[in-house]
């Protein structure tokens, strides 16, 4: 495509140019730009936002195509407080989530988006969440006046001509449209209205915020889409496993924010297991439905990754180095004098100076960090090395287990089967975790985060776990439900579990279980591994004892988990699944 048509209305359908019509009266942009997910566009937006400082070029001989972003130091993760769900009626986002009134909000942010593009380009972003042709994906729009957000949101969603090959001459897509604003935390909003299939977000240009596809479309308003069409929007990352003899399992494992997924869906097995391997399909969102064969079966709708950066290196997750060491958007990691990037826990050596994530100099004696806890790479899943090439299989893969997970420095066991599936619901509506920097606010406490989806889900939580008891009846052959914990401490604090590769050790237990290969001891919690099943081969400092330790189910940590639990079931109790309250008092009983 030659330059010159660059930017230009790329569309017939009559919905589509109305709504951008509409906007455009509404924030009057200097410029319209409808992106077609060209490689032309791509560097041409480069260009532009390196001109504009809002990308620096990072050294292309160490990086090939790999640009640097700073976001503003306010606003460098997602905003609970500021994140709502405004469905008709109060109750119908429940208690967990933040609610206004759809009239209400519309009105507020239509104030705030008035003349809000004045000086700025407005980009029309179509995009895809889901392989083109299936019957899962859903068809966005997303405005939005970040050069940012464009670059982003063509590595993180399939944008440009698919969508409106998708779209036909249709009117169902989401509607979503985001300014900058001033990026002002006290103007900075992030809502949904379910019931229009919109997304309004204005005064943040970060991740989560505002690359709308992902948190906003498939979770919050895919959650609720979900409920009504009978399938499910999941926070989590699919992972297929290899057998020497080439039998393939796929799991879904939902752990909440940065708590390990993306390491756990890109993980290499430990040496000795010869002809086994790792594929992943998916490291964040998962959305499921039943097939033809009365199974469940789960597409990836992104075609990106938006990982946590620090920690990761060749021992950590050397598939993940592989991937962003090209083509890859980071976000508030530190810069070297060389143009080279720096995180706390990379490989090599700890740079005798630096800018930090805010720009300010740094050296090894600085008392803060260097990165951004949650600074992030953006990078397309067709750089990760084990890109499982079902990842854009339309019908998508067969999942066969799925697995909870949080991060509990007490209490949890590293690895328990559930009973069976509503006994799995109930471990997964009753997860805990402790916060992360993932979203601002409270890091490290403990709370209830159930699925994964405290942040996420788009409607009422006792609905939602409804809606997870009702799909049992039309999935015939549902997967296992597994409970795992990378993150049990020891009395002197240290981790118990080796985690990482070694996680592998955990996952053949799930897969030998899924086959019916391998029984298993009852406990109190559930179905836990028999030591003879467990494979410690080659592990050096872990053994029986250590096992024991990291499975071990302490009558005074239950007394108060049990408690805790309660809190939970006590603030949804109006809508609370009857046959939740059961399982806790079979828990009570078992305990
Ligand atoms: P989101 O993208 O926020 O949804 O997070 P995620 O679940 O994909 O988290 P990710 O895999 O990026 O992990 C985040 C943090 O968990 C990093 O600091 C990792 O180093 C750490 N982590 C991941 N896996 C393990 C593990 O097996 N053991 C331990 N101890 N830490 C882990
Ligand atoms: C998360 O917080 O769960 C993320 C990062 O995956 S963000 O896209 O910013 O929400
Ligand atoms: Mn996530």
């Amino acid at each position: 495509m030659s330059n010159k048509t660059l930017g230009q209305r790329n569309t017939n359908n009559p919905a589509v140019i109305a709504f951008v019509e509409e906007q455009t009266k509404l924030c009057q942009p200097d410029k319209i730009f409808w992106c077609d997910g060209s490689e032309a566009e791509k560097d041409a937006l480069t260009a532009e936002a390196v001109a504009k400082g809002v990308l620096i070029k990072l050294n292309q001989e160490k990086l090939p195509g790999c640009y640097y972003h700073r976001s503003n130091s306010n606003d460098v993760a997602r905003v609970e407080q500021f994140t709502f769900i405004c469905s008709e009626t109060r109750e119908e986002a429940g208690p967990t989530n933040n609610w206004a009134p759809p009239k209400e909000m519309y009105d507020k942010l239509k104030g705030m988006f008035a003349g809000s593009m004045k000086g700025r380009t407005m980009y029309v972003i179509p995009y895809l969440m889901g392989p083109l042709g299936s019957p899962l994906t859903k068809v966005g729009i997303e405005l939005t006046d970040s050069i940012y957000v464009v670059l982003s949101m063509r590595v993180m969603a399939r944008i440009g001509d698919a969508a409106y090959k998708q779209l036909s001459d249709s009117n169902d897509f989401n509607r979503g449209i985001h300014s900058m604003l001033d990026v002002n935390p006290e103007r900075r909003f992030i809502c949904h209205f379910p019931q229009d299939n919109a997304i309004l977000s204005v005064g943040s240009a970060y991740g989560g915020n505002v690359l709308l596809g992902k948190k906003c479309l498939a979770l919050r308003i895919g959650s609720s889409l979900g409920r009504k069409e009978g399938w499910m929007a999941e926070h989590m990352l699919i992972l297929g496993v290899e057998a020497p003899n080439g039998e393939k399992t796929y799991v879904a494992a939902a752990f909440p924010s940065a708590c390990g997924k993306t390491n756990f869906a890109m993980l290499i097995p430990p040496a000795h297991y010869k002809g086994w391997k790792i594929w992943t399909v998916g490291d964040d969102i998962c959305w499921m439905k039943p097939g033809p064969d009365g199974r469940l079966y789960a597409i990836n709708p992104e075609a990106g990754y938006f990982g946590v950066v620090p920690g990761t290196n060749s021992k950590s997750n050397p598939n993940a180095v592989k991937t962003i060491s090209r083509d890859t958007i980071y976000t508030n990691v530190a810069l070297t004098p060389d143009l080279d990037v720096w995180w706390e826990g990379k490989d090599g050596p700890v740079p005798a100076e630096c800018l930090d994530w805010r720009g300010n100099k740094w050296t090894p004696e600085s008392k803060e960090k260097a990165a951004h806890p949650n600074s992030r790479f953006a990078v397309p899943m067709t750089n990760n090395p084990v890109l499982a090439p079902e990842a854009s299989d339309p019908k998508g893969v067969p999942i066969s287990a799925i697995i909870f997970g949080g991060r509990r420095a007490t209490t949890m066991p590293l690895i328990f089967e559930t009973f069976d599936w509503i006994h799995g619901v109930y471990v997964g509506a009753t997860m805990g975790s402790e916060m992360t920097a993932a979203a601002v606010g409270g890091a490290g406490q403990v709370r209830r985060d159930p699925m994964a989806m405290l942040p996420f889900c788009g409607y009422d939580m006792g609905d939602y776990f409804r809606h997870w008891l009702r799909m049992r009846k039309i999935v015939q052959n549902p997967p296992r439900i597994f409970h795992v914990n990378w993150f049990r401490k020891d009395d002197q604090g240290n981790f118990i579990w080796p985690g990482f590769g070694e996680n592998m050790r955990v996952l053949k237990w799930i897969v030998d279980r899924c086959h019916g290969r391998i029984g298993a001891e009852e406990s109190q919690l559930g179905w836990v591994p028999r030591l003879q099943d467990f494979d410690l081969a080659g592990l050096s400092g872990f053994g029986p004892e250590q096992f024991a330790r990291a499975q071990a189910i302490k009558a005074d940590e239950w007394k108060q988990e049990v408690v805790s639990q309660e809190e939970l079931f006590i603030s949804l109790h109006s809508t609370l699944p009857k046959e939740l309250g059961y399982q806790r008092e079979l828990l009570i009983s078992r305990l």
